[in-house]
This record gives C-alpha cells, sequence and structure tokens, in this order.
C-alpha cells in the first residue's frame, strides 16, 4: 500500500527540510509514500524545483511526486496531512490580525479535507497560530473526521526542553524523558519537567528529576528554563535571521513517526496539542492544548493523573485563557452569529480560585461550561 502524505507549504523553509524525512524511510520505515505538495499558485515555480530535487534523491520508498495549488487535489484520499503553509506574521501585526488572516486559510483547508480526504486522514498543523489553526481545521470536518486524528505541534518545545536540561547535566538527550509542554506553542507554554520528567540510567532505572536534581538544578527547571523553552523560536530568528525550520521539521517528522508508526516507549510521554474533548486537567473543553499523550497504534492517549503544582497550575490557566481567546477571535470569523451569543454570556475564568493541587475539573465558572455547551453545537 502507498501512503498519501500531502504537505502544505511545501516550498517554504520547514516544508523543504521535512519532504526527505517524509520521503526517504525516516518516518514511514520501508512503506511506499506519494507526496502531494500544495503552494499558493505564485510559489509553484520553485516548488517544482523541490520536486526535481526529490526525484533526484532516489529514494527507494518515494513512488511519486506531485505538485498543486489546489487543495482538493492534494488532499484527495490523503492517508496523512502535514499543514505547515500559512500567513506569516509580519512586522507589527497583532496577533488577532495573525487569527484573521489564518482563520479563513485553515477553513478552507477543513472544507477540502471533509470533502475528499480519507476518512480516517491523520492531520498535523504546524503554521502559527498553530493550536488554534487546528481547531479551526477540525471544526471544519468534524461531522466527517474525528477530531482526535488532528494534533498540532508542540514536539519542537518538547524537544527544545529536553535538549536544555541535557546540556545543563551533560547527559544525551534520550536519557531525559516526560518533560512535559502544557498549553499553547506561543510565549505562554509551560514546560514543566518536574511534574513527571525523568533520567534514565544505562540499566533502565528511572531517577525522578524532582528527588534527584540539586536545588540549584530544581531552582532553574522552576525559573530560567521555562522561559529558555518558552522564548527558544525568538531567540533562534533573533540570532539566525530566519525562524526555526531544521529543528522544526525533525520535530514535525518525529512527532508523526511516534504518533502513527512506532508509537511512544514503555512509561514514555510526548508533548502533543490536541482537541481538548474530556476537559483534561481542568482546562476548558473545546480548544486545542499541549498535554503529556502516550501514543500507540496510531491513537494519542492524554496521560491522566499527574499531581501538578500550584504554580504549575496558575501556568496552565495563562495559557488556556490565551487560547481561549484565540477561539473567539476565530469563531467571530468562522460564526458571527454564535460569537454574539456566547459574548453576552461570557465572563473571566476562574480555574486556580479554590484549587491547588490536583484535578480542576470541578472549578469552571458556570459561564465556561454554558459557553461550552453553546460551542460543542459547531
Ligand atoms: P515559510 O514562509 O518559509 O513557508 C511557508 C509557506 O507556506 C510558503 O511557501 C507559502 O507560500 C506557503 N503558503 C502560504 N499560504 C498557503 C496556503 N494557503 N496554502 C498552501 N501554502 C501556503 O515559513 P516556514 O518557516 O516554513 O514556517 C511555516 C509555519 O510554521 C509558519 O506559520 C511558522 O510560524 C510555523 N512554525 C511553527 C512551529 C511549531 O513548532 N508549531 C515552529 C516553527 C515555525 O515557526
Amino acid at each position: 500500500m502507498t501512503i498519501k502524505i500531502a504537505v502544505s507549504g511545501a516550498a517554504g523553509q520547514i516544508g523543504y527540510a521535512l519532504l526527505p524525512h517524509l520521503a526517504n524511510g525516516h518516518v514511514f520505515g520501508h512503506e511506499q509514500v506519494e507526496l502531494r505538495l500544495l503552494e499558493i499558485p505564485q510559489a509553484l515555480k520553485s516548488l517544482a524545483g523541490t520536486r526535481y530535487e526529490l526525484l533526484d534523491c532516489a529514494f527507494p520508498t518515494l513512488s511519486d511526486v506531485i505538485c498543486t495549488a489546489d487543495p482538493l487535489e492534494a488532499f484527495d484520499n490523503a492517508d496523512v496531512v502535514v499543514l505547515v503553509g500559512g500567513f506569516p506574521r509580519l512586522k507589527g501585526m497583532q496577533r488577532k490580525d495573525l487569527i484573521t488572516r489564518n482563520t479563513s486559510i485553515f477553513t478552507s483547508m477543513g472544507q477540502a479535507l471533509n470533502d475528499v480526504a480519507a476518512s480516517d486522514v491523520k492531520v498535523l498543523v504546524v503554521a502559527n497560530p498553530a493550536n488554534t489553526n487546528c481547531l479551526v481545521t477540525l471544526k471544519e470536518c468534524s461531522s466527517r473526521i474525528n477530531p482526535k486524528n488532528f494534533c498540532a505541534l508542540t514536539y519542537l518545545d518538547h524537544q527544545r526542553a529536553k535538549g536544555q536540561i541535557a546540556q545543563r547535566l551533560g547527559v544525551s538527550a534520550n536519557k531525559v524523558k516526560n518533560v512535559t509542554i502544557w498549553g499553547n506553542h506561543s510565549e505562554t507554554l509551560y514546560p514543566d519537567a518536574l511534574t513527571d520528567g525523568y533520567l534514565v540510567d544505562e540499566v533502565g532505572n528511572k531517577m525522578p528529576l524532582k528527588s534527584t536534581l540539586s536545588a540549584e538544578d530544581v531552582d532553574w527547571l522552576k525559573g530560567a528554563f521555562v522561559s529558555t523553552v518558552q522564548n527558544r523560536g525568538k531567540k533562534v530568528i533573533e540570532i539566525r535571521g530566519s525562524s526555526s525550520a531544521m529543528s522544526a521539521a525533525i520535530s514535525a517528522a518525529d512527532c508523526l513517526k511516534k504518533w502513527l508508526v512506532t508509537g511512544t516507549q514503555d512509561g514514555e510521554t510526548i508533548s502533543m496539542a490536541v482537541y481538548n474533548d474530556q476537559g483534561y486537567y481542568g482546562i476548558a473543553k473545546d480548544i486545542v492544548f499541549s498535554f503529556p499523550c502516550v501514543c500507540k497504534n496510531g491513537e494519542w492517549i492524554v496521560k491522566e493523573g499527574l499531581t501538578l503544582s500550584k504554580l504549575a497550575y496558575e501556568r496552565l490557566e495563562i495559557s488556556q485563557n490565551e487560547l481561549l481567546e484565540e477561539r473567539e477571535a476565530a469563531l467571530e470569523l468562522i460564526e458571527p452569529k454564535l460569537k454574539r451569543s456566547i459574548s453576552t454570556s461570557s465572563s473571566t475564568i476562574s480555574m486556580m480560585s479554590t484549587a491547588s493541587e490536583g484535578s480542576l475539573s470541578d472549578v469552571k465558572s458556570s459561564s465556561v461550561v454554558e459557553r461550552n455547551a453553546i460551542l460543542s453545537k459547531i
């Protein structure tokens, strides 16, 4: 069987770095793959050059490469779709404008998926604002495609966090397990190594970071580490002069591999931004939020039952509130009437007023419940 993989934004920096990993067996092993490269019409010429290069690599696993500006052609019966193309954040642009521009793109992507993709297609959204783009896309096709078939990329942030810890402790990055990126792929994300993070020694023993590290290292994990990971994307732009591409492409490829092919190792979690239909950890339903996930047989499952600190919950709430704002801005465009009915009943979310430890699922305000009830009808 040939796996049909569509990649939007294929002529961009991430697309260029990602395509070889999809074509050469890194992700899908010995399976044959057919690549459908989707771009805007103005980029088709340079995309044709990328196609030549892919063919010139003579990968034994690559059966065909199609270039198109038509999402219906790219997604036709597609098994896997990676949405990398989007409207970039221009200098001086507000986040809300970025959402406006991208909501119309991702509405079209969702409609095309709904019309022609395989009903069990798996979709990874990379383009920013990734969580909300993912939400917009999955809503457009939720009557035919399960929202569990979608995720937005926070695995790059996950790997950045592991890399920082490995550098600090002088160990190989694969000895660092179960750091979690909670929330939005933005500067409000919360990299958390203390709730479930551990090191593995040579014989496979697990050593929890919170009880193994020195007080100084634990303080670092609560302070500088958090801001370093939150601001890593900005730092790369500042130093490199353009945004992360190689690391984003590798993370996208490895996220797909763990999710769809190998699964996670025993006891291991990875960070994936997924549709929160259950209110995991008391987070508002109906947003795409990054959680610790276990992957098995091509499915993700949020790891539940972790005990978070009060500080962690405070950080989660900040990121949740940003995602709720993004959702409102997006819905304003998708469903103006619905938005009006929501705004008359909205109030601020108070997750932290009473809770300190444990699940927050019982402390959502009634207005949030009401809002979620309305939104779940979309
Ligand atoms: P580039 O500007 O190099 O490439 C984007 C490509 O998308 C362009 O070739 C453009 O023509 C194409 N495109 C635009 N609208 C399209 C549409 N409607 N249909 C098909 N193609 C379209 O950006 P690049 O550096 O590749 O980054 C791509 C996206 O990834 C950006 O939104 C970026 O913000 C996001 N990122 C997400 C990360 C994550 O971890 N989730 C990290 C890296 C990156 O910042």
